[in-house]
């Protein structure tokens, strides 16, 4: 699938420090210790109801790990997903009369656009689960073939063919990436798209991988599996495997794909490999609220990046809201956040379009340091405004070079364009 334009990321003098983060399932900051290529998987959107902020921070807080794994000098392979047909997108397009498909392909557009506003780096592989079909059918049957799954027939009156689902009691690492109990599994996992009560499921949590086909529904011809389409969590293994292969450096996403998703996804890859690490670090962006509430599609309370922009907002004022957030930090939306990264951003401009500046050296250094401890961005931009405050008074000196090379770094490390 199309991603968006890669935008411009300029060269900045020197290197930036080696890039610790916060990992899930350790429960700790550790080096992110990759060796010359990074590779990177990041969840991708539900196409409907896009881009809001909460998306917007997971976005951008995957791009400032890119750019920063950069800076310090490693290539980055980043893969993303879609998740182009799914439950919750196929009860959208019924309850708004339109076809699933139109749906998506007008919600990655709007998507596309709103990454490029925001200076988003572009993934290397944008993947769509309609057009990896072939990978997941063959992981599904691969996991059916091992042992590893099984299927339920279809309920009564619903079809012929069968579900199949992956048999958790033969995941030794089950329960790693989250270190839930299993009653905070069982507490949400019928809210976040599982189905313990399913009859013929072995174990209540055992995810879905194959939904057989049912009358209105989409549907994937398989000759093995029968005809069906792919449950929610094996559609990022399998890309995952099929573009990054295995072990990953960092899996991410909102916190709220700890569990089930990124634990599903997990152990699902260990039975297709055989190897017990898929990712390396399992890195989570804390949910961005709004009006008291998690921002979610299903509960409506959206602030929308495309919204913002046709009010006029600009867009790399969105981006000086989410920095100003530490990214594992649950935050609510609110209009004054956005007046003040306005402020900030005019303020920044001001410092940086003088012919002279202070010595610019201990802000790079101070903003590569904070970016580089586990992204703490509003460390970052508290070490940009007090340049700005010196720039503006006049009180040190006058390089001349310290505008230009200060907005550089600002746009290669923290993706503001000045
Ligand atoms: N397609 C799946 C992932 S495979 C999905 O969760 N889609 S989504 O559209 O619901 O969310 C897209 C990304 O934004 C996910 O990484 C999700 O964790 C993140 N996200 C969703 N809501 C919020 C929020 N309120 N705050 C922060 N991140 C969020
Ligand atoms: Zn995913």
């Amino acid at each position: 699938m199309k991603s968006w334009p890669t935008p411009f990321v300029p060269e900045v003098p020197g290197v930036g420090e080696p890039l610790r983060l916060h990992d899930t399932s350790r429960g700790a900051v550790v080096p992110v210790g990759a060796g010359e290529v990074a590779r990177i998987y990041v969840c991708g959107i539900t196409p409907y109801d896009a881009t809001h902020l909460g998306h917007a921070a997971t976005y951008v807080t995957f791009d400032l790990v890119q750019r920063a794994l950069r800076d310090a000098g490693h290539r980055v392979e980043y893969v993303q997903n879609v998740t182009d047909v799914d439950d919750p997108l196929l009860e959208r397009a019924a309850r708004d009369g339109r076809d699933w498909r139109e749906l998506a392909t007008s919600e990655i557009d709007l998507f596309r656009e709103d990454m490029t506003a925001l200076s988003v780096i572009p993934p290397d592989a944008y993947r769509g689960v309609v057009e990896s079909m072939d990978e997941i059918r063959l992981a599904v049957r691969r996991l059916l073939d091992s042992g590893a799954a099984y299927r339920v027939p279809l309920p009564e009156g619903e079809g012929d063919g069968n579900d199949v689902y992956l048999d958790l009691a033969r995941t030794p690492d089950f329960g790693d990436v989250s270190r839930w109990t299993r009653e905070q599994m069982l507490d949400v996992f019928a809210e976040r798209g599982g189905d313990p009560d399913r009859e013929g499921k072995r174990d209540a949590l055992d995810p879905l991988l194959w939904r057989g086909a049912r009358a209105g529904e989409p549907s994937w011809e398989d000759e093995v599996l029968g005809s069906g389409r792919p449950g929610w969590h094996i559609e990022c293994t399998a890309i995952s495997l099929e573009h990054l292969g295995h072990p990953i450096d960092i899996q991410g996403g909102g916190s709220d794909l700890v569990f089930p998703h990124h634990e599903m996804s997990a152990v699902q890859a260990d039975a297709l490999t055989g190897d017990d690490v898929f990712a390396r670090l399992y890195v989570h962006q804390g949910m961005v609220g709004y009006e008291g509430e998690k921002m979610s599609k299903s509960k409506g309370n959206l602030v929308l990046v495309s919204k913002l922009r046709a009010d006029g907002v600009d867009p790399m004022a969105i981006r000086l809201v989410l920095l100003a957030q530490h990214y594992r930090t649950d935050w609510e939306y609110t209009d004054s956040l956005l007046a003040q990264a306005q402020t900030r951003l005019d303020r920044w401009r001001s410092a940086l379009s003088t012919n002279g500046g202070a010595d610019p050296t201990a802000t790079i250094a101070a903003v590569r340091a904070a970016v580089a401890d586990d992204l703490s961005t509003p460390r970052a931009l508290e070490a940009v405004d007090a340049w700005c405050d010196e720039t503006l008074a006049g009180a040190s000196g006058e390089d001349p070079a310290a505008p230009g090379l200060l907005a550089r770094t600002l746009d290669a490390v923290l993706g503001v364009r000045l």
